[in-house]
């Protein structure tokens, strides 16, 4: 332990070196800076009180599913009794503003009736915050869903949509007086694609092909209506702002060919078109490649339409424009290459409609998650991809950061931040419209499918300990530097 100490210090007194030595680069005058987490991946307290059940919660209870390490978020980091450390820690950090999520099944258990603990868990949370000044970013879907409402069939259920509804009403009468920031939903793509498509994740359901462009059609129109609803009847007296914030990792052509292209462009237009189209672009709905891709795939399987959902002209109408800003989560880059040998598969699959192989160059420094490369240019390339889509829209980072299976001298991370940083100001030297930046995570927490095997935090995490002692990283000690100082030494 005091061997750790020392090496930590050593390694903080060499980052501040680095940077009095380097040549400092600013962030521009308003910038701000977060860090984030999620319900179900720190708060525990599973059953406390009248808290109902989530899909994630029937997911991690049922063996038929594999978590990594056999875990669950049952107690994870114990946020709901350690709420108190999670906000002194954010404070330590000297960020601008905490996103974390609520958990739906806490907040309306039956999803009619409040749940008088639940709002008292997220009051106290938010006021403790503010008692810091530091700002709440609250997002309202992080993939737990009540299990009810999977019952009726969840996101693959437009009903869906009017539940989600009530509950963020309910969210903005409660905590909209201090809330000034919303995220309706978080990486519609992963979620519905890996729930739904994949059965990967919660609620398990491999439906390939279908489902996940069924509950990516319940998410838009519900994403929608709430962004709405604050429009209409909160935002006058409250004064915030509502978004999402979706997923992307940069697509690299693996040569000039138009093929290579043309395959890169498609992955984009997927994995990030598929849910910024219909809201960010000019004419709203659908990417046009996903929408010919799909039914012509359709059509050759032998299916009379297309398994991608079409939308009313009220619909496209209700969800063009729906937002305050463009929320981004990004980690990482692939390289793409037009598919050597395609086919029309005869089992429809997402994969099978987008149609491209797709690698990491072996160099790319790895991180502990097989998906997860270091890649920082990237982040400047997918910056602009977006600026020049969508219009140059005021673009807030939610998520970026790395994981490894280390301690406290977490090299690694740091470096990671120091990179990828610096090719976000790059992005924003090029004119992209950047106005704040997020880290993942906070501390270290429940990571899926991979259970506690994978850590992301800023903040280490004894789960061993009774008390799930959280202690500062290097790199928690080098983001509090680029906070402080707004700035960072240029690589
Ligand atoms: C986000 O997703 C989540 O919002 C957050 O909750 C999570 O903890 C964090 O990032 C770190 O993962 O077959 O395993 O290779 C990998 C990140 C799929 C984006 C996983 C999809 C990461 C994109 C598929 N990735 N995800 S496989």
């Amino acid at each position: 332990m005091i061997v750790a100490r020392i090496t930590t210090l050593a390694l903080s007194l060499l980052i501040c070196a680095f940077q009095v030595d380097g040549k400092l680069r600013r962030f521009p005058d308003g910038f701000s800076f977060g860090v984030a987490t999620a319900s179900y991946q720190i708060e525990g307290g599973w059953n406390a009180s009248d808290k109902s059940e989530s899909i994630w919660d029937t997911f991690t209870h049922n063996s038929n599913y594999k978590i990594l390490d056999g875990s669950s978020g049952d107690v994870a980091c114990d946020s709901y009794h350690l709420y108190k450390r999670d906000v002194e820690m954010v404070a330590e950090l000297g960020v601008d503003f905490y996103r974390f999520s609520m958990s739906w099944s806490r907040l309306m258990p039956d999803g009619y009736e409040l749940s008088k603990d639940g709002v008292k868990y997220y009051n106290d949370l938010i006021n403790e915050l503010l008692k810091h000044k530091i700002q709440p970013v609250v997002t309202l879907f992080h993939w737990d869903l009540p299990q009810w409402l999977q019952q009726l069939g969840g996101w693959s259920n437009s009903l869906t949509a009017k539940h989600f509804q009530r509950y963020a009403r309910s969210a903005f009468e409660l905590f909209g007086d201090r809330v000034k920031m919303w995220l309706t939903v978080n990486e519609p793509q992963v979620f519905c694609l890996h729930g739904y498509g994949k059965g990967l994740k919660a609620p398990g359901l491999d439906m390939n092909g279908f489902a996940e462009y069924l509950c990516g059609h319940t998410m838009l129109k519900a994403h929608a209506k709430v962004y709405h609803l604050y429009d209409q009847v909160f935002k006058k007296k409250q004064k915030g702002r509502v978004g999402l914030t979706l997923n992307a990792s940069w697509q690299q052509a693996s040569s000039n060919s138009s093929n290579d292209r043309e395959a890169a462009q498609r992955v984009l237009e997927f994995e990030l078109g598929w849910f910024a189209n219909p809201i960010f672009s000019k004419c709203g709905d659908y990417p046009k490649i996903m929408k010919d891709r799909i039914l012509w795939k359709s059509q050759e399987q032998g299916y009379t339409e297309s398994r991608l959902p079409i939308f009313t002209k009220e619909e496209l109408e209700e969800i063009k424009g729906s937002y305050d800003f463009f929320g981004l989560n990004h980690y990482t880059t692939r390289m793409v290459k037009e598919k050597s040998n395609k086919s029309v598969a005869s089992k429809p699959s997402f994969s099978n409609d987008v149609e491209v192989d797709d690698y990491f160059e072996s160099d790319w420094k790895e991180s502990a998650s097989v998906w997860l490369r270091v890649v920082p240019w990237g982040f400047q390339k997918l910056l602009n991809w977006i600026k020049d889509s969508y219009d140059n829209p005021e673009v807030i980072i939610f998520e970026n950061g790395f994981s490894d299976r280390e301690g406290i001298d977490d090299v690694d991370r740091v470096q990671y931040y120091r990179d990828y940083l610096n090719y976000l100001l790059d992005a924003i030297d090029d004119g992209c419209n950047v106005s704040a930046y997020t880290a993942w995570s906070l501390m270290d927490n429940f990571e899926w499918n991979k259970g506690y095997s994978e850590r992301f935090g800023l903040y280490y995490v004894d789960y061993n300990s009774t008390i799930k002692k959280r202690t500062p990283k290097a790199s928690a000690h080098y983001f509090k530097n680029i906070v402080k100082t707004k700035s960072i030494e240029k690589i």
